[in-house]
């Protein structure tokens, strides 16, 4: 061993050793896999092509897509009835879903446009315009946070409806696209992710999915048709700890609970 190496040595290690701690600092690259069990099943409209979904003061509301079939629309959990609607214009395809304040802003696909309603009355106050596709949008108390099919979020100015920034969505280091409706539940971010029946559960601080929750079988054979789509709709109550999904033309609409096996 020469002169230069011996001394090379010390800082090679000190090297490694920061390596090391470096490597336990870094976002866990496994994320927990989560089972669930079905607590209630509810009737949903099967001709409803579900984009969005929450639930807020005992009801449910409902963004519907499709050209033509677009819809904002208020339902009874219980029974799935349609207890207020109002259609989207035949060249609008209705996305993802938000309260915030007292209003509703709805996505639309592809035209880079939103319409704003009052909550209550489900009458329209306005709209708003962004670039790129509608997917996914969804509410907590100070942030709206939008997808639009690739992995990446946007989050808006919940008073102004205008971008403020972005976060990729990932799991370990792999970027997870196709993120759909989203909800809050108790300060995670769930997003379906299109086209399957999983959801991603995401850290809405970093963009990390710290979990994933399977729901490939939830809705039973005897409810599926050749028109029945992909798990989409995520509704939180967060007053009754209540989790609800549905599907893209599904007859059913479920209450789960999530759990860790
Ligand atoms: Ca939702």
């Amino acid at each position: 061993m020469n002169a230069l190496s011996r001394s090379a040595l010390p800082i090679l290690l000190a090297t490694l050793a920061e390596l090391a701690l470096a490597t336990q600092d870094a976002p866990a690259a496994a994320s927990t896999r989560y089972a669930y069990r079905v607590i209630a099943s509810h009737p949903h409209d099967p001709e409803a092509f579900t984009q969005g979904l929450l639930f807020a003061d005992g009801k449910l509301y409902e963004s519907t897509g499709g050209y033509g079939q677009s819809s904002l629309r208020t339902v009874d959990l219980a029974s799935g009835r349609v207890l207020r609607e109002r259609r989207l214009p035949d060249n609008r395809f209705g996305e993802g879903l938000a309260l915030f304040g007292g209003r509703l802003h709805q996505l639309t696909w592809k035209a880079g446009d939103g319409f704003t309603y009052d909550a209550s009355s489900l009458a329209p106050i306005g709209g708003f315009r962004y670039e790129g596709e509608g997917w996914g949008l969804a509410a907590n108390a100070d942030s709206l946070v939008m997808s639009d099919g690739s992995a990446e979020l946007r989050f808006l100015d919940p008073a102004t409806l205008t971008e403020v920034r972005r976060l990729q969505v990932r799991d370990g280091i792999e970027p997870v696209t196709g993120l759909n409706e989203l909800e809050y539940v108790e300060g995670d971010l769930y997003a379906n992710v299109w086209p399957s029946d999983r959801i991603a559960i995401i850290n809405p601080a970093n963009g990390q999915v710290r979990g994933w929750l399977d729901l490939t079988g939830l809705l039973p054979l005897v409810f599926r048709t050749p028109r029945t789509d992909v798990l989409n709709g995520i509704a939180y109550d967060a007053a009754g700890k209540r989790l609800f999904v549905t599907g893209k033309l599904w007859p059913r609409l479920f209450q789960i609970e999530v759990t860790t096996h």
